[in-house]
């Protein structure tokens, strides 16, 4: 990678996988290419925001495990061929630093793009640039856009998979699905409506609420902070922790981490997989914060 592509706020790592670490005066992030794969964000002031498994594989074309993985052309496992990758191939694939650039304001932008290949091409026989722009400031912004460059239109599914960092789960609620029907992929698939103001994590959970395009926020109470999660261009929303039975059988998860961590995903997944016209660009994106707030502990723990 180019260090002169670089502005001043970024410098590169070669570990197994190349990665950006940013740091400007709002806060630090690390971008893997491998999947334009954010990792980790923490604002001044504020701990880590995102979760990552301290089992992690750094390996060229292995998934990472948290931080905001890309799912992209497909959510979950390929419906024909289980012989894919889950989650598409987009969070396998390393992506090309498109530019970086410090705000006025201290933000830090880093544009990242993945178009098809030959490889890209044997797994989805489509024209397609992936770009991903992300901004490192107050807020951690990350916006996908999908630009369909072939002659024929594009449908696929694509989650921004947010694992977020929580002190304990049990001592954790999150707001913004009242009301919301979902898909419960533990129980089968059954659809069920939330009547809950807010939904405690109390076992392996995996729930697919469509149509849902609000706000989240996810009250940490033992670390006495909310984490606001805005959506942009999605209408499903993934809450998945897989508690300790599953955790225990995943490799790259250790056993007691489902403790202090939860996924909410910004997605458009199943009914809301999204089709593309030929030279049209779809977009959708989450803006993730933090905010401190003492009276929490009570209000949920
Ligand atoms: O978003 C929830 C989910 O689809 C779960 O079903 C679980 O498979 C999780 O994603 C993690 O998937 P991964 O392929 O990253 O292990």
């Amino acid at each position: 990678m180019d260090a002169r592509a670089l502005s001043p706020s970024v410098t590169a790592s070669r570990d197994q996988l190349d990665s950006l670490a940013v740091s400007n005066r709002h806060a630090r992030a690390r971008i893997y290419l491998q999947g334009a794969h954010v990792l980790s964000y923490r604002p001044v002031g504020a701990g880590e925001v995102l979760w990552s498994s301290v089992r992690s594989a750094f390996v060229p074309g292995k998934a990472i495990r948290g931080g905001v993985p890309i799912c992209f052309p497909w959510f979950g496992p390929h419906p024909s061929r289980p012989d894919l990758p889950a989650h598409g191939f987009a969070r396998l694939e390393s992506f090309a630093l498109d530019s970086c650039v410090d705000l006025p304001d201290g933000r830090t932008v880093v544009a990242l793009a993945l178009s098809a290949s030959d490889r890209t091409r044997a797994w989805w026989p489509h024209d397609f640039q992936l770009r991903c722009t992300i901004t490192v400031g107050p807020t951690l912004d990350i916006a996908l856009a999908v630009t369909n460059a072939g002659a024929s239109v594009l449908s696929f599914e694509a989650a921004l998979h947010s694992y977020f960092d929580v002190a304990a789960i049990e001592a954790t609620s999150i707001a913004g699905l009242q009301g919301g029907s979902y898909i419960d992929k533990v129980a089968r698939g059954e659809r069920n409506v939330q009547a809950a103001a807010d939904l405690r994590i109390t076992g392996e959970t995996d729930r697919i609420y469509t149509p849902h395009a609000g706000p989240i926020a996810i009250a940490d109470a033992r670390q006495s902070r909310r984490i606001h999660v805005t959506k942009r261009g999605s209408h499903s929303t993934v809450v998945w922790n897989p508690w300790s039975e599953k955790a225990a059988r995943m490799a790259d998860f250790g056993d007691h981490e489902w403790h202090g961590m939860v996924c909410v995903e910004t997605a458009n997944v199943g009914a809301d997989a999204v089709t593309v016209a030929p030279g049209a660009t779809y977009e959708m994106g989450v803006a993730i914060a933090v905010a401190a707030d003492d009276a929490i502990a009570t209000a949920v723990d």
